[in-house]
Formats: structure tokens, sequence, C-alpha cells
């Protein structure tokens, strides 16, 4: 309950702030975009994962309200890196259950992306597989985001309780395979099976992939032989404070 008191403050009082991780080109070592990820250090509560405080912020309905200075924060930065003549990238942006069943959603997004100046095409969103409403009105929400010219993407990929029911169902634009799949990737093994499975299926969907949680180079190889074009994971960075990115993208370059 305490932890409610302070995270309705917690915008007031600058206390959230985005770390950044890279989505990686593995044939060519370019950043094409970056995840933002949010942090939360309250004086009292101390640092809290955002696996706990998000479900607060459900609960309690403040999530809108944080989720669309995640938004804001996250266009305005990626503009702003744009303008500073960075090569221009994507943003994605982790949706929650309660934003995206939020009929305001489109119309917020769109004044976003007017009042920063960023171009659609520059921002993601990324969903999950636990969106919990009925496909056609999941379809229709998608179908209004995509008019305004983002892209979406499903998170966590694999996961979920209906992952080829929601690819059937919804206008997707990219599949992000869930880092359990990544973990230890060997020839043979299971995971390695459905890694590759899943990339020749997307192939033939159109849709983009991303695998995410790479850590090795032995896992990289083996993504490299499936095909698999982008990556995300501690082995090329953690998501990294705002100051560090230009530094992070002359290094990878
Ligand atoms: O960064 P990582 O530590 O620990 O993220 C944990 C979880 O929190 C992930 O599932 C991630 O998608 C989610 N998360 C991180 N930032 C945001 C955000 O801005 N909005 C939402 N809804 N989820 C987020
Ligand atoms: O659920 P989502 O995919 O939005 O959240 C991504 C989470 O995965 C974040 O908590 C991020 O810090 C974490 N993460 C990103 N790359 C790696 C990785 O290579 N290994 C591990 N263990 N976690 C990672
Ligand atoms: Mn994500
Ligand atoms: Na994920």
């Amino acid at each position: 309950m305490d932890i409610e008191l302070y995270l309705r403050h917690a915008i007031m009082k600058k206390e959230f702030n985005l770390v950044y991780q890279p989505v990686v080109d593995i044939s060519t070592n370019c950043v094409v975009g970056l995840e933002c990820l949010l942090r939360w250090d309250n004086d009292n509560v101390g640092y809290v994962p955002p696996s706990e405080f998000i479900a607060i912020a459900e609960e309690s309905g403040l999530i809108h309200e944080i989720g669309e200075w995640v938004l804001r924060e996250a266009c305005r930065q990626n503009r702003k890196w744009q303008l500073a003549g960075l090569p221009p990238m994507f943003v994605a942006v982790n949706l929650s259950r309660k934003q995206f069943n939020d009929c305001r959603l489109s119309g917020t997004i769109a004044a976003i992306l007017e009042e920063t100046g960023l171009e659609p095409k520059y921002l993601e969103l990324e969903i999950t597989e636990s969106l919990s409403v009925e496909a056609r009105l999941a379809a229709d929400t998608l179908g209004k985001l995509k008019e305004l010219g983002l892209r979406i993407a499903m998170d966590d990929f694999g996961t979920g309780y209906s992952s080829l029911g929601y690819l059937r169902d919804l206008p997707m634009d990219k599949i992000k395979i869930d880092q359990s799949f990544i973990k230890g990737l060997q020839h043979g093994q299971v995971n390695a099976i459905i890694v590759s499975t899943m990339l020749t299926m997307a192939k033939q969907l159109n849709l983009a992939v991303v695998a995410e949680g790479v850590e090795t180079e032995e896992e990289l190889q083996v993504l490299r032989e499936y095909g698999c074009c982008f990556v995300q994971g501690y082995y090329y960075s953690k998501p990294v404070e705002v100051r560090h990115i230009e530094e992070m993208l002359y290094q990878l370059a």
C-alpha cells in the first residue's frame, strides 16, 4: 500500500528513469532500435523492480499516467537523438494490458507523436500474449494504432497461452522470441528446433524476428545459422542510461 502512495507522486518528483537496450542487426553489428525499460528509484522504498511496481500501477490505475509518461519520454528522446545526428533507430515501448485496453490509447499516442515530432515509423509498441481481450477487439485496437504508422511487436513470444492464435488473428509486424528459448541454445535441442521453426514460420508470415536474451557467442552463432537477423541481450549490451547510449553506439559501430 505504501508503495502505491509513493508511486502516486513519482512522476511529479521525477523519480522515473528510462534505460535503453539495443536491438542489433547481427550481419552489420548496427543498432537498429532501442527498447526502453522503466526504472524507479524512490528515497523511501529504494529501488523497486518494474515487475513489482508495474503490477501495482496496473491495479491502482496509475499505469495510464505512468505509461503516457514513458511513451512521451521515449519519443522525445528518440527525436532528440535524431536531431543530434545519430543514425535513425526505432524506440520500442512496452505496453501493459490496461493501457492496451484503454480506448483513448491511439489518440494519446497520436498526440505524443505530433508533440515530439517523431515520425511514427520510429515507434514500436510491444504487447504480450496476455491481452485478455477478445481477438476482434484487440484487432480493432491494433488496426487503429497501425493506422498511425507505427509498428507492433509481440513480446515474450512463445510463452503465452495462445501465441499462434494471436499471430493468426492480429496484425503484428514482429515477434520477439522469449529469452527462455535462447538460453544455452545448441543444435539438436528442443529449444533449437522451436527457434528454427519460429524463424521459418515468421519468414513465411512476413514477420520480423528479434531473439531476446542473447548472452553468448555460441547462442549468436546458432541463431545466425538459422537465419535470425536481429538480436537483443547482454552479449551486446544491458539496458543502459541515456548518457551511455552514444558511447555504446560508437563502440558497436
Ligand atoms: O527491465 P526488466 O527488468 O527488468 O523488465 C522487467 C519487466 O518489466 C519486463 O517484462 C518489461 O517488459 C517490463 N517493463 C519494463 N518497462 C516497462 C514499461 O515502461 N511499461 C510496461 N508496461 N512494462 C515495462
Ligand atoms: O519482458 P521484456 O522482454 O519486455 O523484458 C526484457 C527483460 O529482459 C528486461 O528485464 C531486461 O533487463 C532483460 N534482459 C535483456 N537482455 C537480457 C539478457 O541477455 N539476459 C537476461 N538474463 N535478461 C535480459
Ligand atoms: Mn519488451
Ligand atoms: Na520479451
